[in-house]
């Protein structure tokens, strides 16, 4: 039995797991003070977003085996400092896949129908309903820039909506893209000359940051529109304020930002633009699953410290 921190709110599915095995302390709303001078105590940390994961707290962590985030990418985590300490740092990379490719799915047509806009138009007692004319995505083309985990998972999803989906993604096979309804295209220049909406799901790496800029913007088409619920950065947000103000684009949709929260960015204040606050995986099954995800993966490692080969060995063997 180990002993367990919990520094953030996570659903209560994640903790019953831990509590299963190990002494949990769940204190969501512990301060940066009181969890470097507690973190001594304990062999595996959980976090959510809240509680930054720093070099100083690292330090202080003289027990510690396994560092768990409920949810994606380890941003608020020194996984170097982690690293050198000798200490694995885990998330739930699966967990919040289908919040994602669905909150996609809604830009897309609220973008498409300007949702967002005729609410606040109609709020404002306005009835103007020739100023929304909007367009169908039946019979469409969708032009999915990376085919991982949320790109597959929104390519059968538009296949069903009776899109044509592309895709461009320099890791994935044209027969596994098939396999997702999407046809894969060898340049992101032939994606972008034929697609009516972009939807971009890469991760964000140096390969990636700034991939659509003014080059990629002068390639798609003039009535295309973009959905952008990726990472920040990898959008090059001036380029797409340019885009838009010379006609090289119809919209936009994005839930990410270069930087989070964006204040007052001048793309927000665009007619053709709609925006979310970084709400792809806010969901509550994300949050289940994400919670999930990252305690099984802690408690199989901390399990590993205590009996190596046992946690190894298939179930039917022990
Ligand atoms: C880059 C990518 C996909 C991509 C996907 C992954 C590292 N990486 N890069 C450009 N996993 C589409 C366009």
């Amino acid at each position: 039995m180990y002993s367990i921190l919990i520094a953030d709110p996570i659903a209560s599915e994640g903790v019953q797991i831990l509590e299963r095995a190990h002494r949990v302390r769940f204190d969501p709303v512990i301060t940066a003070d009181a969890l470097r001078d507690a973190i001594s105590n304990y062999d595996g940390l959980v976090v959510r977003s809240r509680t930054k994961v720093t070099a100083q707290i690292i330090d202080a962590a003289k027990r510690l085996r396994v560092i768990g985030r409920a949810g994606v990418g380890l941003d608020n985590i020194d996984a170097e400092a982690a690293k050198a300490h000798g200490i694995q740092v885990v998330n739930a990379p699966y967990s919040v896949t289908v919040s994602v490719a669905e909150h996609t799915l809604g830009l897309m047509i609220a973008l498409a129908r300007f949702i967002p806009q005729a609410d606040v138009s109609l709020r404002r007692g306005e009835w103007t309903k020739n100023k929304f004319m909007g367009t169908e995505i039946q019979g469409k083309t969708l032009g999915i820039v990376g085919l991982g985990r949320i790109g597959s998972t929104v390519s059968p999803r538009a296949v069903a909506l009776g899109m044509r989906v592309l895709a461009y993604d320099p890791y994935i096979t044209r027969a596994r893209a098939l396999n997702f309804g999407a046809a894969m295209v060898d340049t992101l220049e032939e994606l972008l000359a034929q697609s009516d909406f972009v939807s971009i799901h890469t991760p964000l790496m140096p390969t990636t940051r700034g991939l659509f800029s003014d080059y990629e913007f002068e390639r798609m088409k003039p009535n295309a529109r973009l959905i952008f619920c990726a990472r920040g950065g990898v959008v090059d947000e001036r380029a797409l304020l340019r885009a838009l103000e010379e006609g090289n684009l119809a919209g936009a949709a994005l839930d990410v930002f270069e930087t989070e929260p964006p204040g007052q960015n001048p793309l927000m204040q665009h007619p053709r633009v709609i925006v979310t606050p970084h709400l792809g995986a806010m969901t509550q099954e994300a949050q289940t699953k994400a919670a999930v995800e990252v305690a099984e993966q802690v408690a199989r490692i901390l399990k590993m410290q205590a009996e190596p080969v046992r946690a190894l060995a298939p179930a039917a063997a022990c």
